[in-house]
C-alpha cells in the first residue's frame, strides 16, 4: 500500500493539492486560512538550567513555584527576547549586557521588548545562582562593605526587607555595588536592572508575585524572610570579591 507522499506523486492537479494539504495538516502544519502559531526563534538566548534541584530550596521556596518561575516565567523572557531580536536584525550579535546597559543602541520600536524581556532574562540569570543555602552571613570584602554601609548585617537585612516591601506592584530590591566599590540598596520596577545605571547587582529579591504567591499569597514579608534563608552568602561573597564586573558579565551570557 502506498503511503500519502508516494500517493501524491501519482496524482495530479487539484487532487494533489488536496492531498498535499491534508498531509501537511496530518503532519502538524497549518493549511489554507488557518494561521499557524510560528515556532519561537531558537536563539540567540537560552534559558540557563537551574543550578540545583527544583526542591533544593524547600521548605522556604517550594518546588512548584520554582518550576513555574524558572520553566515558564524565565523561559517567557528568553522566548520574547529572541522574538524581539528576530524582528530587529540590527540587534543580532549583541550580548545581553550590551542590550540592557545601552538602551540608546536599541531601536525605539524594540525598546519596551528589550527592556522588559532582556531585563527579565538578565535579572533571573543573575538570580538563580545567588540562591542555594550556602553560608549564613557575608564573608570577606562583602562583609566589610555591608558593615561599613549599614553598621551590621541585621540592619542591612531590615533595610533590604523594607525596600522589598516598598516596591509597588512588580519589581526587585537589590544590594548593588557602585562604581566607587561601596554598596547600596536600591529598587527597580518591573524587570529593570541596576546594570542600566552602571550599578552591579550583588544580590536581589524578586518581588514579583510569581516568585511567591503560590506559597505566601499576599504575605510578601514572609517571602522576604524565606529569601534570607535560601540566600547563598558564600556565593555572593565570592562574586563580590572576585571582580564582580567580570562575573556579572559572564553570568549574562
Ligand atoms: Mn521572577
Amino acid at each position: 500500500m502506498m503511503d500519502r507522499r508516494t500517493a501524491i506523486k501519482h496524482l495530479g492537479g487539484a487532487a494533489t493539492a488536496l492531498l498535499l494539504t491534508e498531509t501537511l495538516v496530518a503532519e502538524g502544519f497549518s493549511s489554507g486560512q488557518t494561521a499557524a502559531t510560528p515556532a519561537p526563534p531558537a536563539g540567540p538566548f537560552k534559558l540557563p538550567p537551574l543550578p540545583y534541584a527544583y526542591d533544593a530550596l524547600e521548605p522556604f521556596f517550594d518546588a512548584e513555584t520554582m518550576h513555574l518561575h524558572h520553566d515558564k516565567h524565565h523561559q517567557a523572557y528568553v522566548t520574547n527576547l529572541n522574538a524581539a531580536i528576530a524582528a530587529h536584525p540590527e540587534l543580532a550579535g549583541k550580548t545581553l549586557e550590551e542590550l540592557v546597559t545601552n538602551p540608546a543602541a536599541v531601536p525605539e520600536s524594540a525598546h519596551a521588548a528589550v527592556r522588559n524581556n532582556g531585563g527579565g532574562h538578565a535579572n533571573h540569570s543573575f538570580w538563580w545562582p545567588t540562591l542555594g543555602k550556602g553560608g549564613t552571613a557575608p564573608v570577606g570584602e562583602l562583609a566589610k562593605a555591608i558593615d561599613t554601609k549599614f553598621g551590621s548585617l541585621a540592619v542591612f537585612q531590615d533595610k533590604l526587607t523594607a525596600a522589598s516591601l516598598s516596591v509597588f506592584g512588580s519589581g526587585w530590591a537589590w544590594l548593588v555595588k557602585l562604581p566607587d566599590s561601596s554598596v547600596a540598596i536600591e529598587t527597580t520596577p518591573n524587570q529593570d536592572t541596576p546594570l542600566t545605571a552602571g550599578h552591579v547587582p550583588v544580590l536581589g529579591v524578586d518581588v514579583w508575585e510569581h516568585a511567591y504567591y503560590l506559597k505566601y499569597q499576599n504575605r510578601r514579608v514572609e517571602y522576604v524572610k524565606a529569601f534570607f534563608q535560601v540566600l547563598n552568602w558564600d556565593y555572593v561573597s565570592s562574586r563580590f570579591s572576585d571582580g564582580i564586573k567580570v562575573k556579572a558579565t559572564s553570568q549574562l551570557g
